[in-house]
């Protein structure tokens, strides 16, 4: 009894150590045309945006970028597709792009209804206000009977109307498609408020040609979760996508950046080599190269160092890490382990 006990455990333990990877045709179907194909916004400086070069720079496509480094070893092999607000999921649905990652807020609907999964976190945000200042406003709760310039097919729409009803307001929405339009809209003068997520305000702000004559408002209306997305039914696409944000999460925590992983990698330990493939199940488990989590650090870097270059200190934008620093430094950002 002993004995047969010990072999199934033994068995057990052989599969859950080498276990093979699931099947992917979206990983098969990148490998043969040889570039990820990742759905971005139109142009949102932080997050998706070309710059003057034409190069797409930002936290989402960095994310793309991660994801071409695991799974073909070359984060530049990566094709971006802008998507407004209400194109954006018919696109993945249909087969159009791998994966969706541009501003997009993990809600039950998307995630239960359309087909569709949310495969993590890059940014926790929420809803909040930008205002000409010569409004002369300090409050959301000022803005009864104020135009708001929206994009169509956004939780921003939904949230709008909801707070403005439950705080006995009303407003008039002047709708767009587009991040562009919405703030030419807003700097025509077409609306009082410009209303996103707040961290896009902050980035859409220094579109405006006078950015210091708009202010954001104190109130967050919302939760608004942005996350990369994938189809439903691919699970070991899924993982992919998943574990490549996860890896750049655990990079940070683990102190490892671009510049420095090689020279970490010479005073090795259990866990660094685990992450870049040493030690462990490797890559075997999500059908990539043992060195998967090693390329997205050398090639694109950890989740600090994108949030900083794009988003945080060291970007035009210079937001805080708030909620977005890493759970053992007073934020959300926590990722599961690499073992
Ligand atoms: N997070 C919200 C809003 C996302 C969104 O699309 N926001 C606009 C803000 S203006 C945007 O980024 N637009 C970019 C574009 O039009 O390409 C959602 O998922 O619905």
């Amino acid at each position: 009894m002993k004995k047969l006990g010990l072999i199934a455990a033994t068995a057990v333990m052989s599969v859950s150590v080498t276990g093979t990877a699931m099947a992917s045709a979206t990983l098969d179907a990148v490998k043969e045309r040889g570039y990820v194909q990742c759905g971005v916004t139109t142009g949102v400086p932080g997050y998706s945006n070309p710059d003057d070069k034409g190069n797409w720079k930002g936290m989402d496509v960095d994310v793309c970028r991660g994801v071409a480094a695991a799974t073909l070893g070359d984060a530049d092999k990566v094709k971006y597709i802008p998507l407004n607000a209400k194109e954006r999921f018919t696109a993945l649905q249909s087969g159009e792009i791998d994966m969706l990652s541009r501003v997009t807020t993990w809600t039950l609907t998307r995630d239960s209804s359309l087909g569709l999964n949310f495969a993590g976190v890059t940014y926790y945000d929420g809803q909040g206000f930008m205002i000409n200042k010569n409004l002369g406003v300090k409050s959301a709760l000022e803005l009864d009977g104020a135009s708001l310039c929206i994009q169509s097919g956004t939780t921003t729409e939904l949230n709008a109307a909801d707070y403005f009803r439950a705080n006995k307001m009303q407003f008039e929405p002047v709708v767009f498609d587009t991040a562009d339009q919405t703030v030419k809209g807003f700097e025509a003068g077409r609306c009082d408020v410009l209303t996103s997520d707040q961290s896009q305000l902050y980035a859409l702000r220094i579109k405006l040609a006078k950015p210091d004559s708009a202010m954001v408002l104190p109130e967050i209306i919302s939760k608004e979760p942005l996350g990369p997305v994938v189809r439903q039914g691919d699970d070991g696409w899924f993982n992919i996508v998943k574990w490549s944000l996860f890896a750049m999460i655990n990079a940070e925590e683990m102190g490892l950046t671009s510049g420095n992983i090689d020279s970490k990698m010479k005073n090795s330990s259990p866990a660094l080599d685990r992450f870049v493939g040493k030690e462990g199940i490797k890559g075997s488990g999500l059908g990539l190269s043992d060195d998967w989590a090693y390329q997205i650090v050398k090639q694109v870097g950890s989740y600090g160092e994108a949030f900083d270059r794009n988003l945080g200190m060291g970007s035009p934008l210079k937001i805080e890490r708030g909620l977005n620093a890493l759970w053992n430094k007073g934020g959300l950002q926590y990722a599961p382990p690499i073992r």
